[in-house]
């Protein structure tokens, strides 16, 4: 019978009006004939999200549905197991960083539904920083949630038994290979002739992307460590567009990607994204304190991880062996290579590729190809060079200004 129920599911996509009646029968949410509302708020390209909220009492839930394929192209299958992931590492989140992540109230494994917490008094960042909010607690904020997520689910904190069962929990090789294929190859190769180009660039997109060996084998590097590396969990799409903010702090949300993977991949997508946000302040002439705050919160993100990642070795780690203070700094120095390379190469696959970023693609149009190109050489420079950037950001100043002659 179970599995007649969830064959049926499948063709049992949410709306609006069957959400209510969703919503309704979640024992001891809504009472009993209160009136209920719902609105849709998917915006992602992959899952189902809606608002159902009471006009009495103004309680509300989000619920978040996935499907046997992807939202914005239904005719591509995506396992609907994705939703176990997001829950489950949301879940764990919320244990070892308690308040980082929107609070889950349910899980359909039927449905593949979850039921969670309304963040109404949230934003997200990406709107945010389009608008040139800054947010001075982020960078400390966000790299002691990072430190700790992959503190407590790496070797320097778990036994070799524990990391091992947790990355049972976390195999995840449809959402990992989408990352594989769209960040690493796609967007080295243009191998699906899916990459999107504005006209008159295609040229420079050959020469500066596709037929630059050096960059394919630093491609090559991050996409090996990325498919083979099991340092802690990650969040895996931890872009601004992940991130619920306010003036009090942050929620991390749309964990589906989450697998047990190379720490620095979640500190370089958060990185990359910020360096979108300042170079499109460069392009619009927005405010210096904009700009200063953002790359200022890329070097308090890196500082800060070392520190808070250091201190909770210090603390906790108990391993005889593992416990090197020399071998703890070589670690952190590759994590934090890795992170500003991976950091590049989400500027270059977010630049060329299929899945863009509203930092660029809202600009004014005379803008984009002065913008994209600054983009495509700023992300290379870092890909090349990633720990000049480790040791010094402020150098994108000087960089971004002349990509910008
Ligand atoms: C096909 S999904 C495209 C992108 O959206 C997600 O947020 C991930 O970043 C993925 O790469
Ligand atoms: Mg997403």
């Amino acid at each position: 019978m179970k599995g007649k129920i969830a064959l049926y599911s499948k063709y049992f996509q949410l709306t609006t009006e069957t959400a209510v009646g969703y919503a309704r029968n979640i024992a001891g949410f809504f009472n009993p004939g209160e009136q209920l509302s719902c609105s849709e708020l998917s915006d992602g390209n992959i899952n189902y999200v809606f608002r159902v909220e009471s006009l009495e009492s103004q309680k509300s839930v989000i619920i978040k549905q996935a499907t046997g394929s992807m939202r914005s192209s239904t005719h591509m299958e995506l396992t609907d197991e994705r939703i176990g992931f997001e829950v489950r590492s949301l879940r764990l989140m919320d244990r070892l960083v308690p308040n980082s992540v929107p609070k889950i109230y349910r899980y359909d494994e039927i449905m593949k539904c979850c039921v969670m917490e309304d963040l109404k008094d949230y934003s997200v960042m990406r709107q945010e920083m389009l608008k040139f909010c800054e947010f001075p607690f982020f960078a400390e904020k966000i790299s002691d949630f990072l430190a700790k997520l992959h503190y407590f689910t790496g070797v320097f904190y778990l036994s070799g038994a524990d990391k091992k069962n947790l990355a049972k929990d976390f195999v995840n090789p449809e959402l990992c290979g989408i990352t594989e294929r769209l960040v690493y190859t796609e967007s080295i190769t243009n191998y699906l002739w899916r990459n999107v180009v504005p006209e008159g660039l295609d040229e420079f997109v050959q020469e500066t992307i596709y037929c630059c060996k050096d960059l394919h084998h630093e491609f090559a590097r991050r996409k090996s460590e990325f498919m083979t590396i099991s340092q802690s969990l990650i969040h895996g799409d931890l872009h601004t567009g992940s991130i619920f903010i306010n003036n009090d702090g942050f929620k991390a949300f749309d964990s589906e990607f989450a697998f047990m993977g190379p720490s620095g991949y979640d500190i370089g997508c958060i990185v990359g994204n910020l360096l979108f946000a300042y170079i499109r302040a460069c392009v619009l002439n927005g405010p210096e304190s904009f700009k200063q705050w953002s790359l200022d919160s890329i070097r308090e993100i890196v500082n800060s991880y070392r520190k808070i990642f250091k201190m909770l070795f210090e603390k906790n780690t108990q391993d005889p062996t593992l416990k090197c203070e020399s071998f703890i700094d070589d670690y952190l120095n590759s994590v934090l290579e890795c992170s500003l390379a991976n950091a590049g190469i989400e500027i270059i696959r977010r630049t060329v590729g299929k899945a863009k970023v509203d930092d660029i693609t809202d600009l004014p149009e005379k803008l984009i190809l002065e913008t994209f190109k600054c983009s495509l050489l700023l992300g290379k420079e870092i890909t090349l060079s990633p720990v000049d950037f480790v040791q010094n950001i402020g150098i994108v100043r000087q960089l971004v200004e002349d990509y910008l002659k």
